[in-house]
């Protein structure tokens, strides 16, 4: 309980921090459909089979009321879930499945690394950057949505360079 409140307020304080800095590069693009939710720069991470990776988003939630989360499936991975990742006290962070899959109206809710992701287990295949996966989420108001998400490596990610 200590603990998750320190997590909390350092969050808060992180967040508020970088408030005052700058804002977030991604919210100057960022700009909410006017109804329903919509996802924005989807991408996955190279996995191996039978191994497991991680999905990443923007998720915009334009309508006035909170939206759920309830499924999410991929035909590449036998097990998805919605994870967080967490301070394990010992100087390591670990993750787990997010008891919180809550998406507030005229907000932005962001998976990236080191934070909320999509956690693809048992992978039937490899993904391979450039290949693209199939994600499918069901949240309680907006419905079944299908993405195609590409599979791309980090690195490539933050240089925006495709190294061989
Ligand atoms: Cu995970």
């Amino acid at each position: 309980m200590k603990s998750s409140l320190s997590l909390l307020l350092f969050t808060l304080s992180f967040i508020l921090f970088a408030g005052c800095q700058n804002p977030p590069e991604e919210s100057a693009e960022l700009i909410l459909p006017e109804s329903g939710i919509a996802i924005e720069d989807a991408w996955a991470r190279p996995g191996r089979a039978n191994g497991v990776t991680a999905v990443y988003m923007h998720v915009l939630n334009g309508s006035a009321e909170t939206d759920t989360l309830v499924a999410i499936s991929s035909p590449v991975a036998g097990l998805v879930e919605l994870h967080e990742t967490f301070d394990r006290g010992d100087g390591m962070m670990g993750m787990r499945e997010s008891e919180e899959p809550f998406f507030p109206g005229e907000s932005v809710v962001s998976m990236r690394p080191g934070g909320l992701h999509i956690m693809l287990m048992q992978l039937r295949e490899a993904l391979q950057e450039g290949d693209e996966v199939e994600v499918t989420l069901e949240f309680s108001i907006a419905g079944e949505m299908t993405l195609s998400v590409p599979v791309q490596s980090p690195d490539s990610r933050t240089t925006g360079v495709h190294s061989h």
